[in-house]
């Protein structure tokens, strides 16, 4: 009997310094149970939003490198191929296998015309699957596109 109720006393130890250790480095290690998509889901696009109102396309001005800042241009057109202007995208984006998001506020900062819109403060701070996120709110309505990336 004591034997039983020593075991369960370190159960609920375990499994309390599980919780608290459940911290970015614990996820790091040990991962979020996130699965990688398949290789053809990492593209820079085209690739249409979730619900079919649009279709982004990324150009980075340079490769993809983790650890540096970049600025990416992001192309938005209707599904008929018409540049969309004047929408309003907000940045977002994070590693799911790590349970963490982007370590900067990357921003759109112009709007270039013909759906093109340049976005600043793009930064990656290790390499692996990436998740960038773009909200797009235009004049086709409200959706999300998101990029899988591998840097
Ligand atoms: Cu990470």
């Amino acid at each position: 009997m004591k034997t039983l109720h020593t075991l369960m006393i370190l159960a609920v130890l375990t499994a309390a310094s599980t919780l608290t250790a459940c911290s970015h480095a614990m996820m790091m290690i040990h991962g979020t149970g996130a699965r990688r998509p398949a290789a053809s889901e990492f593209t820079l696009g085209p690739r249409a939003s979730v619900e079919g109102r649009y279709v982004a396309t990324l150009e980075p001005s340079q490769p993809l490198r983790p650890r540096q800042m970049q600025t990416v241009r992001v192309i938005v057109r209707d599904v008929d191929g018409r540049g969309i202007d004047d929408a309003q995208i907000v940045v977002d984006g994070g590693m799911p296998q790590h349970g963490h998001g982007l370590p900067t506020r990357p921003r759109v900062t112009r709007s270039l015309g013909d759906g093109i819109y340049e976005i600043e403060g793009v930064r990656f701070n290790m390499g692996g699957w990436w998740e960038f996120r773009l909200a797009i709110t235009g004049s086709r309505g409200v959706d999300t596109v998101t990029f899988n990336l591998a840097v």
